[in-house]
């Protein structure tokens, strides 16, 4: 009975093209993103930023579950309503993110491991009692020379799995995230063939610990160039190289794929995604979605700035870049979306190049 609802709410995240908006970022991480615009880095600034990202009109329109961290899970809109309680109301399924971060990797210098496992049950009940349907977790690999070892690789994909069963046997639908992360030069070939062979592992690992494939999904990177890679790729190139890594290391029985967006502006995040859709959307055993962060956050947050006043024009970014995504996720996206002239001027601002505190293009 267990797996069969969990079956039903994999089902439902991934439901009409929609996708999950990920907002679970550590208070650590919240705050450095704050810093860079001068917000102020506080519990309130926090809750006033979700607020403005969860009550955005429309949002249930393209988004079919939110992550929260823990902070967030327990915080309410200025006039009292729980975040909870607003997430109900809109049809969109609460998920909260359980891992307790990536820690130093003991004997590996330079490598991490994800923790978070001891008292992961009594946790997981706890919020599975407040609501929560789907929980995220994910796990850090790091592309050098040596890198990413088998060390590394299989204390994260255990823990990855361990997460999985403790989640399922909770009733809730463990995303599992591990992310081969864009920093490096290195080619579009290696970040495959890695991706690959964590892909191979934490499929292994899932198995070994009896994880219904069924009810869960994963949230990978997509296979891209190294962040200073001096070599371009086409979106096409993107998504040929994704989509060939996922049929060659995702089993068929995973019913979807929500990528995360690892540092790709918005654009192109969109235009990837859109790429493996359009190529070939009903012969992928999977659904392709996105579960972004930064790329569907960062034009909201830049507009926001932490002032009252920009929540109509920061939400109006974030409610056209998850519709765009949406969009991605049926193969229909144009780029003349990004600049659609019936957006106010403020919202075409969102697109138009960002300008450095001197007034330079940043
Ligand atoms: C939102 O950031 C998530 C939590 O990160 P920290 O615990 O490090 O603060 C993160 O897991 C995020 O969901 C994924 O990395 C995807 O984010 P991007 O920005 O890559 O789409």
């Amino acid at each position: 009975m267990r797996s069969h609802s969990l079956v039903a709410t994999a089902a439902q995240l991934l439901a009409s093209d929609k996708g999950l908006l990920a907002i679970d970022e550590s208070i650590a991480t919240c705050n450095a993103r704050f810093a860079t615009l001068g917000i102020p880095q506080s519990e309130e600034s926090r809750r006033a930023y979700r607020e403005m990202l969860l009550t955005t009109p429309r949002l249930s329109g393209s988004i079919s579950g939110a992550i929260l961290c823990d902070e967030t899970f327990h915080q309410s809109t200025a006039n009292g309503t729980a975040f909870l309680g607003l997430l109900a109301e809109s049809g969109i399924l609460a998920g909260i993110k359980v891992d307790l971060g990536a820690v130093p990797l003991a004997g590996r210098a330079g490598e991490t491991v994800t923790e978070g496992l001891d008292g992961l049950r009594q946790r997981l009940a706890g919020y599975a009692e407040l609501g929560a349907r789907f929980a995220k977790w994910r796990a850090v690999f790091r592309i050098g020379r040596e890198t990413p070892s088998m060390m590394s690789i299989h204390a994260n994909v255990h823990a990855l799995a361990r997460y999985a069963a403790l989640c399922q046997e909770a009733g809730l639908v463990p995303i599992v995230e591990p992310e081969v992360v864009m920093d490096g030069a290195h080619s579009i070939e290696r970040c495959g063939s890695v991706t690959e062979a964590v892909l191979h592992a934490v499929f292994r690992a899932l198995y070994a610990q009896d994880v219904t494939l069924e009810g869960m999904i994963l949230k990978p990177n997509m296979v891209l160039p190294g962040a200073s890679c001096p070599d371009p790729v086409s979106h096409e190139d993107v998504a040929y190289a994704t989509i060939d890594c996922l049929l060659r290391s995702v089993p068929a029985a995973v019913p979807g794929v929500t990528f995360l967006s690892g540092g790709q502006p918005a654009e192109p995040a969109s235009a990837r995604l859109n790429a493996m859709n359009g190529r070939s959307k009903d012969a992928m055993p999977w659904a392709l979605s996105f579960s972004f962060a930064r790329a569907v956050q960062q034009p909201a947050l830049d507009l926001w700035g932490g002032r009252a006043e920009n929540v109509d024009v920061a939400q109006h970014a974030l409610e056209l870049r998850v519709a765009i995504n949406r969009a991605a996720c049926r193969g229909a996206y144009r780029p003349s979306m990004e600049h659609d002239d019936t957006s106010s001027s403020a919202l075409r601002a969102v697109f138009a190049p960002r300008r450095g505190p001197s007034g330079s293009s940043a």
